[in-house]
Protein backbone atom coordinates (compact mmCIF):
# COMPACT_ATOMS: atom_id res chain seq x y z
CA UNK A 1 0.00 0.00 0.00
CA UNK A 2 1.56 3.30 -1.18
CA UNK A 3 2.61 5.81 1.45
CA UNK A 4 1.97 8.81 -0.43
CA UNK A 5 -0.27 11.58 0.99
CA UNK A 6 -3.67 12.02 -0.30
CA UNK A 7 -4.88 14.34 -2.50
CA UNK A 8 -8.38 14.89 -3.98
CA UNK A 9 -8.46 17.62 -6.90
CA UNK A 10 -11.87 18.42 -8.82
CA UNK A 11 -12.11 19.80 -11.41
CA UNK A 12 -9.07 18.13 -12.50
CA UNK A 13 -9.81 17.84 -16.74
CA UNK A 14 -7.49 21.19 -17.55
CA UNK A 15 -6.51 24.57 -16.33
CA UNK A 16 -6.02 25.41 -12.76
CA UNK A 17 -7.53 21.61 -11.33
CA UNK A 18 -5.06 19.91 -14.13
CA UNK A 19 -2.08 22.08 -13.22
CA UNK A 20 -2.81 21.46 -9.32
CA UNK A 21 -2.71 17.57 -9.82
CA UNK A 22 0.57 17.82 -11.33
CA UNK A 23 1.97 20.29 -8.64
CA UNK A 24 0.75 18.09 -5.74
CA UNK A 25 1.96 15.36 -7.24
CA UNK A 26 5.43 17.21 -7.78
CA UNK A 27 5.38 17.54 -3.91
CA UNK A 28 4.96 13.60 -3.45
CA UNK A 29 1.33 13.31 -3.04
CA UNK A 30 -1.11 10.40 -4.35
CA UNK A 31 -3.52 12.75 -6.47
CA UNK A 32 -7.06 11.54 -7.09
CA UNK A 33 -7.89 13.55 -10.22
CA UNK A 34 -11.35 13.98 -10.21
CA UNK A 35 -13.94 15.37 -13.58
CA UNK A 36 -16.50 14.59 -15.98
CA UNK A 37 -13.75 13.99 -19.05
CA UNK A 38 -12.50 10.38 -17.91
CA UNK A 39 -10.11 10.65 -21.25
CA UNK A 40 -8.44 13.73 -20.04
CA UNK A 41 -7.89 12.53 -16.09
CA UNK A 42 -6.53 8.83 -17.02
CA UNK A 43 -3.86 10.70 -19.27
CA UNK A 44 -3.10 13.28 -16.51
CA UNK A 45 -3.40 10.29 -13.47
CA UNK A 46 -1.13 7.45 -15.62
CA UNK A 47 1.35 10.63 -16.04
CA UNK A 48 1.86 11.87 -12.47
CA UNK A 49 0.85 7.83 -11.18
CA UNK A 50 -2.64 9.16 -9.54
CA UNK A 51 -5.88 7.60 -9.62
CA UNK A 52 -8.43 9.19 -12.06
CA UNK A 53 -12.36 9.03 -11.16
CA UNK A 54 -15.25 10.38 -13.05
CA UNK A 55 -17.13 12.47 -11.13
CA UNK A 56 -19.18 15.46 -11.55
CA UNK A 57 -19.95 17.37 -8.67
CA UNK A 58 -23.50 18.33 -9.29
CA UNK A 59 -24.78 14.48 -8.97
CA UNK A 60 -24.63 13.01 -5.34
CA UNK A 61 -24.44 9.28 -6.85
CA UNK A 62 -21.18 10.50 -9.09
CA UNK A 63 -20.33 12.22 -5.41
CA UNK A 64 -20.29 8.84 -3.63
CA UNK A 65 -19.00 7.00 -6.37
CA UNK A 66 -15.71 9.36 -5.67
CA UNK A 67 -15.66 9.24 -1.98
CA UNK A 68 -15.66 5.70 -2.22
CA UNK A 69 -13.06 5.43 -4.61
CA UNK A 70 -10.73 7.85 -2.24
CA UNK A 71 -11.24 5.60 0.49
CA UNK A 72 -10.79 6.23 5.07
CA UNK A 73 -7.75 8.11 4.45
CA UNK A 74 -7.76 12.00 2.39
CA UNK A 75 -5.21 14.47 3.31
CA UNK A 76 -5.94 17.98 1.08
CA UNK A 77 -9.01 18.22 -0.68
CA UNK A 78 -8.88 20.90 -3.65
CA UNK A 79 -12.49 22.35 -4.71
CA UNK A 80 -11.73 23.43 -7.87
CA UNK A 81 -14.34 22.30 -10.00
CA UNK A 82 -16.65 25.81 -11.08
CA UNK A 83 -17.37 28.22 -13.98
CA UNK A 84 -18.75 30.77 -15.50
CA UNK A 85 -21.32 30.69 -17.47
CA UNK A 86 -22.97 33.54 -19.84
CA UNK A 87 -22.15 36.87 -18.91
CA UNK A 88 -24.81 39.45 -19.43
CA UNK A 89 -26.87 42.26 -17.34
CA UNK A 90 -29.06 41.31 -14.20
CA UNK A 91 -31.87 42.68 -15.99
CA UNK A 92 -31.57 40.08 -19.54
CA UNK A 93 -29.24 37.51 -17.83
CA UNK A 94 -30.35 33.43 -18.28
CA UNK A 95 -31.97 31.72 -15.00
CA UNK A 96 -30.86 28.42 -15.63
CA UNK A 97 -27.16 29.63 -16.43
CA UNK A 98 -27.30 31.18 -12.85
CA UNK A 99 -28.75 27.90 -11.44
CA UNK A 100 -25.93 26.14 -12.96
CA UNK A 101 -23.16 28.53 -11.69
CA UNK A 102 -24.78 28.03 -8.28
CA UNK A 103 -24.96 24.23 -8.48
CA UNK A 104 -21.26 23.65 -9.65
CA UNK A 105 -19.63 26.53 -7.88
CA UNK A 106 -21.03 26.30 -4.19
CA UNK A 107 -23.84 23.59 -4.07
CA UNK A 108 -21.48 21.44 -5.76
CA UNK A 109 -18.34 22.37 -3.32
CA UNK A 110 -20.57 21.42 -0.81
CA UNK A 111 -21.70 18.34 -1.95
CA UNK A 112 -17.86 17.14 -2.17
CA UNK A 113 -16.81 18.58 1.55
CA UNK A 114 -19.63 16.57 2.07
CA UNK A 115 -18.88 13.41 1.13
CA UNK A 116 -15.15 13.79 2.16
CA UNK A 117 -14.75 15.02 5.50
CA UNK A 118 -14.28 12.02 7.19
CA UNK A 119 -11.60 11.09 5.22
CA UNK A 120 -10.33 14.19 5.83
CA UNK A 121 -10.78 14.13 9.24
CA UNK A 122 -9.52 10.88 9.63
CA UNK A 123 -6.17 11.95 8.32
CA UNK A 124 -5.13 13.54 11.41
CA UNK A 125 -3.77 16.91 9.47
CA UNK A 126 -5.71 17.75 6.50
CA UNK A 127 -6.02 20.62 4.39
CA UNK A 128 -9.32 21.60 2.35
CA UNK A 129 -8.56 24.60 -0.18
CA UNK A 130 -11.27 26.29 -2.23
CA UNK A 131 -11.02 27.69 -5.32
CA UNK A 132 -12.57 31.14 -5.05
CA UNK A 133 -11.59 34.13 -7.42
CA UNK A 134 -11.12 37.94 -7.43
CA UNK A 135 -15.40 37.82 -8.26
CA UNK A 136 -16.16 36.68 -4.92
CA UNK A 137 -14.54 40.03 -3.74
CA UNK A 138 -16.02 42.58 -6.29
CA UNK A 139 -18.98 42.93 -8.36
CA UNK A 140 -18.45 43.68 -11.88
CA UNK A 141 -20.80 44.53 -15.03
CA UNK A 142 -22.37 41.67 -16.75
CA UNK A 143 -20.92 39.63 -14.17
CA UNK A 144 -23.55 39.00 -10.82
CA UNK A 145 -24.10 35.56 -11.68
CA UNK A 146 -20.52 34.39 -11.27
CA UNK A 147 -19.72 36.73 -8.66
CA UNK A 148 -22.69 35.82 -6.58
CA UNK A 149 -21.56 32.21 -6.65
CA UNK A 150 -17.90 32.85 -6.03
CA UNK A 151 -19.11 35.34 -3.10
CA UNK A 152 -20.84 32.26 -1.94
CA UNK A 153 -17.94 29.98 -2.18
CA UNK A 154 -15.87 32.37 -0.06
CA UNK A 155 -18.54 32.56 2.23
CA UNK A 156 -19.15 29.09 2.76
CA UNK A 157 -15.35 28.68 3.06
CA UNK A 158 -15.29 31.24 5.88
CA UNK A 159 -18.21 29.21 7.52
CA UNK A 160 -16.87 25.55 7.60
CA UNK A 161 -13.79 27.50 9.17
CA UNK A 162 -16.43 28.55 12.26
CA UNK A 163 -17.49 25.21 12.01
CA UNK A 164 -14.34 22.61 12.07
CA UNK A 165 -12.33 24.84 14.24
CA UNK A 166 -10.95 22.55 17.19
CA UNK A 167 -10.89 19.70 14.42
CA UNK A 168 -7.19 18.60 12.76
CA UNK A 169 -8.99 20.27 9.04
CA UNK A 170 -7.48 23.84 7.80
CA UNK A 171 -9.65 25.43 5.72
CA UNK A 172 -8.33 28.08 2.63
CA UNK A 173 -9.25 29.69 0.00
CA UNK A 174 -7.13 30.48 -2.93
CA UNK A 175 -8.77 33.25 -5.18
CA UNK A 176 -7.10 34.04 -8.36
CA UNK A 177 -8.06 37.13 -10.69
CA UNK A 178 -7.29 37.27 -14.32
CA UNK A 179 -5.48 33.55 -15.15
CA UNK A 180 -5.14 32.80 -18.93
CA UNK A 181 -6.18 29.59 -19.19
CA UNK A 182 -7.62 27.23 -22.25
CA UNK A 183 -11.28 26.82 -21.21
CA UNK A 184 -12.32 29.28 -18.58
CA UNK A 185 -13.23 32.56 -20.71
CA UNK A 186 -14.39 30.05 -23.48
CA UNK A 187 -16.84 28.13 -21.55
CA UNK A 188 -18.29 31.95 -19.90
CA UNK A 189 -18.80 33.24 -23.69
CA UNK A 190 -20.34 29.92 -25.04
CA UNK A 191 -17.46 28.70 -27.16
CA UNK A 192 -17.04 32.69 -28.96
CA UNK A 193 -12.39 32.43 -29.03
CA UNK A 194 -12.67 36.11 -30.36
CA UNK A 195 -14.73 36.93 -27.38
CA UNK A 196 -12.66 34.61 -24.53
CA UNK A 197 -9.25 36.22 -26.22
CA UNK A 198 -10.33 39.78 -25.59
CA UNK A 199 -10.35 39.14 -22.29
CA UNK A 200 -6.42 38.82 -22.23
CA UNK A 201 -6.08 40.59 -24.94
CA UNK A 202 -2.55 43.38 -24.54
CA UNK A 203 -2.66 42.08 -21.20
CA UNK A 204 1.56 41.49 -20.39
CA UNK A 205 1.60 38.34 -18.37
CA UNK A 206 -1.70 37.38 -17.30
CA UNK A 207 -1.52 34.28 -14.59
CA UNK A 208 -1.17 30.76 -15.75
CA UNK A 209 -2.68 27.88 -14.06
CA UNK A 210 0.51 26.73 -12.99
CA UNK A 211 1.02 30.04 -10.79
CA UNK A 212 -1.96 29.52 -8.97
CA UNK A 213 -1.05 25.67 -8.52
CA UNK A 214 1.80 26.82 -7.31
CA UNK A 215 -0.23 29.12 -4.78
CA UNK A 216 -2.65 26.14 -3.93
CA UNK A 217 0.53 23.87 -3.62
CA UNK A 218 1.95 26.34 -0.99
CA UNK A 219 -1.17 26.41 1.03
CA UNK A 220 -1.66 22.66 1.29
CA UNK A 221 2.30 22.21 2.52
CA UNK A 222 2.56 24.65 5.26
CA UNK A 223 3.06 23.45 8.83
CA UNK A 224 -0.10 22.08 10.32
CA UNK A 225 -0.47 24.69 12.77
CA UNK A 226 -0.67 27.46 9.83
CA UNK A 227 -3.68 27.80 8.54
CA UNK A 228 -3.42 30.30 5.48
CA UNK A 229 -7.11 31.39 5.11
CA UNK A 230 -7.38 33.34 1.80
CA UNK A 231 -4.65 33.86 -0.78
CA UNK A 232 -5.41 36.66 -3.66
CA UNK A 233 -3.40 36.04 -6.68
CA UNK A 234 -3.54 38.39 -9.20
CA UNK A 235 -1.11 38.78 -11.99
CA UNK A 236 1.21 42.40 -11.61
CA UNK A 237 -0.73 43.80 -14.61
CA UNK A 238 -4.11 43.66 -12.38
CA UNK A 239 -4.32 46.20 -9.91
CA UNK A 240 -7.84 45.55 -9.16
CA UNK A 241 -10.91 44.02 -11.67
CA UNK A 242 -11.52 46.77 -13.53
CA UNK A 243 -7.99 48.15 -13.51
CA UNK A 244 -5.91 46.16 -15.96
CA UNK A 245 -2.94 47.34 -17.72
CA UNK A 246 -3.09 46.50 -21.60
CA UNK A 247 -0.37 47.37 -24.61
C1 LIG B 1 -12.12 34.61 -12.72
C2 LIG B 1 -11.84 36.04 -12.47
O1 LIG B 1 -12.21 38.39 -13.40
O2 LIG B 1 -13.25 36.59 -14.62
O3 LIG B 1 -12.52 33.90 -11.60
O4 LIG B 1 -14.13 37.27 -12.51
S1 LIG B 1 -12.91 37.09 -13.29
Amino acid sequence: MSTRRVAVVTGASSGIGAATARALAAQGFRVVCAARRTDRIEQLAAEIDGLAVACDVTDAESVAGLAGAVGDILHVLVNNAGGAFGSAPVESADAEQWQAMYDVNVVGLMRVTQALLPALRASGDAVLINVGSTAGRNAYETGAGYTAAKHGTKVVTQTLRLELVGEPIRVSEVAPGMVHTEEFSLVRFGGDQAKADAVYAGVPDPLMAEDVADAITWVATRPAHVNIDELVIKPRAQAAQHKVHRV
